[in-house]
């Protein structure tokens, strides 16, 4: 039994394995046939489909794993928590269309992913996260197993599809399923539950070759009826005030120069949400981001493209759209271009649903698009001009304040000016006020360079989302995070140094979540539960780990630091100060935020 115990222990060196000779009872005369086990199984299987990465967190029973797939070539990134594994692997998905893939150990490993692709389904971010398992056997008698779960039952709800793979030969089915679930359709997270006993589990190398399946058209195109388009194009040319909303489904959909060319070509105004910012320069003339809430109530056609009418667009009625009520439809009429067909009609009647792949639908509207198409009327375009350049001038004003302390205005002013001169830049960013100001401050000018907290809203994506941005593109990452924000995956910069990736991190620290001037109504010595330590020196963290830190107090210190970070691509962090009194409660999302009546 010399290659199964040899793969059991781990220590099998190459894709292949001796085989036991069965004819001799194993005691001698071993036939050099050749054999695989589930670990190079699985490894085969994941590059025949393309991945070159993975990122996760070893330990019983994938540390081997993790071990073969680094000499079988993949890119193996070992974090410190497996939840920024998992974010860095949903995020990896979004930028490149291929599945980001997040390895965990059992129960609490799997426990600790499980927030992370449950946020990549939310968020439409195409994961597998493949967690070891124990043994189904005590599993299932409910016998105490070490780190035991059904962890298939407890993914299920949480996952687009979860599949197990209880043998060897299954493997290539069980990745090829788990692919093509997290890229067709509505991409989302995908969970693929592998037991212990599968991966010494040893099989003829030849027929296990076989066994495996590279995944053919893996996101199929999903062409729109003409009908639908048509009835788009209908709507659209009869609008007085059109507008497009541009979501992070454009910006996944990498159809990039028919996007602009649907913008351009029909002369629309559009408003990026989040993660679209930069699909066109915001620079772009026809951005309305500078009069959001005048073009949202006044427009009476709305395209929306990969965007979802939920809290982020305040579910497509009430006053933000200009109804009476904050439950009453506005009046407006939708296009909705979206690859699910369910979405539409979830919170508004959508008057004509485009249902596609966004490449195929914005070139079907394209194609009904010629050079006679009307531009929106004059008084619409100027009004929202008339409205921009107001709002911009205005923020110009704040921006160019330079008060003491530092606020989150003039700290941003700062990377605003940074991303302007660094385009390729990828801009991480969470927080409340510091995800708020950003969004609204900093400019973006190439499309995917934006990543953030997403439909959830969620803090602890920025250390995870920044070492898988640098790692999938190479390019210099800032991540401007709250100081609270940071706090939920700050133990990654050991990892962002481990790594020596081209990661800044920028803490607007404000002494606590949303403020840090609140105090214990008792006098009690306790503080008051949103306040952190004083002046906490967060840049020491960076320092521990071989990475350059930073403390800053003025817009100066912090260009200049920001500027080092850059040229020198080294890992850093910089702990720029601000008035702790800058803040407002939940940032711009105040008022889903539930207080008691005042007494
Ligand atoms: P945002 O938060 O930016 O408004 P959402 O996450 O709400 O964006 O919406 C993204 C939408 O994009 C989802 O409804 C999803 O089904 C859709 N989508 C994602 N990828 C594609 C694609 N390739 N083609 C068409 N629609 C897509
Ligand atoms: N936990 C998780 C996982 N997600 C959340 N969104 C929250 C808690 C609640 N929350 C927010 O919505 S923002 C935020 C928390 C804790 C932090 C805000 O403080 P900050 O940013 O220091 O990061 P600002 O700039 O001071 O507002």
């Amino acid at each position: 039994m010399e290659s199964i115990t040899a793969a059991r222990k781990g220590t099998a060196s190459a894709a292949t394995v001796a085989a036991p000779d069965i004819t001799s009872g194993g005691q001698s005369n071993v036939q050099p046939q050749q054999e695989t086990d589930g670990f190079h199984l699985l490894i085969d299987a994941l590059k025949l489909n393309g991945i070159d990465t993975i990122f996760g967190l070893p330990g019983i029973p994938i540390s081997d794993l993790t071990r073969k797939a680094q000499a079988a070539g993949l890119r193996v990134i070992s974090f410190r928590h497996e939840q920024n594994a998992g974010y860095a692997a949903s995020i990896a998905g979004f930028m490149t269309q291929k599945p980001g893939i997040c390895l965990t150990v059992s129960a609490p490993g799997f426990l600790n992913g499980l927030t992370a692709l449950a946020n990549a389904t939310t968020n439409c971010f195409p994961m597998v996260m493949i967690s070891g398992s124990s043994e189904r056997e005590v599993v299932d008698l409910s016998q105490g197993d070490y780190e035991e779960m059904d962890q298939l039952a407890i993914a299920r709800p949480l996952a687009k599809a979860a599949f197990r793979v209880l043998h060897a030969e299954d493997i290539g089915v069980g990745v090829a399923r788990a692919i093509r679930a997290a890229v067709s359709g509505r991409p989302g997270g995908v969970y693929l539950d592998l037991p212990a006993k599968l991966f010494p589990q040893t099989m003829d190398a030849e027929a296990g070759r076989q066994s495996l399946i590279k995944v053919v058209d893996p996101a199929p195109r999903q062409i729109p009826s003409q009908d639908a388009v048509q009835r788009a194009l209908d709507l659209i040319k009869g609008a007085a005030r059109p507008l497009i909303i541009l979501g992070k489904g454009a910006a996944y959909s990498q159809a990039d120069a028919d996007i602009r060319a649907l913008v351009e070509k029909t002369g629309i105004p559009y408003l990026p949400m989040s993660m679209a910012k930069g699909l066109l320069p915001d620079t772009h003339e026809q951005s309305a981001a500078a009069a959001r809430s005048y073009v949202l109530p006044e427009a009476d056609v709305v395209v929306l493209i990969g965007a979802r009418l939920n809290w982020l667009l305040s579910h497509g009625k009430g006053k933000t759209w200009g109804g009476k009520s904050s439950k009453a439809w506005g009046g407006q009429k939708f296009v909705q271009v979206d690859i699910s067909p369910t979405e539409a009609d979830s919170n508004v009647r959508i008057d004509a649903p485009v249902i596609g792949d966004i490449g195929s639908c914005v070139k079907a509207m394209l194609a009904g698009i010629d050079a006679k198409w009307p531009k929106p009327p004059a008084e619409w375009l100027n009004a929202i001009g008339e409205r921009k350049s107001r709002n911009i001038a205005k923020m110009a004003e704040t921006l160019a304040k330079n008060p003491t302390p530092m606020n989150f205005h003039s700290a941003l002013n700062v990377v605003r000016d940074v991303i302007k001169a660094n385009p390729d830049a990828i801009l991480v960013n969470e927080g409340a006020n510091a995800l708020d100001f950003t969004r609204s401050i900093v400019d973006m000018y190439k499309p995917r360079k934006r990543l953030d907290v997403g439909t959830w809203g969620v803090m602890g994506i920025g250390m995870g989302f920044s070492i898988a941005a640098a790692a999938v593109s190479g390019e210099q990452v800032i991540a401007v995070e709250g100081d609270s924000a940071f706090g939920f995956s700050g133990m990654e910069v050991e990892t962002i140094c481990r790594y020596n990736l081209p990661v800044c991190v920028v803490i607007l620290n404000n002494n606590g979540v949303y403020r840090g001037d609140e105090v214990n109504p008792t006098g009690g010595a306790d503080p008051a539960p949103l306040a952190f330590t004083k002046d906490a020196r967060y840049e020491k963290l960076m320092e521990a780990f071989g990475g350059v830190g930073v403390h800053v107090t003025t817009p100066a210190e912090l260009r200049n630091a920001m500027e080092d970070a850059v040229r020198s691509h080294k890992p850093t962090l910089i702990n720029a100060l601000i008035d702790e009194k800058a803040g407002t409660e939940s940032g711009r999302i105040t008022g889903l935020n539930p207080t008691a009546k005042k007494a």
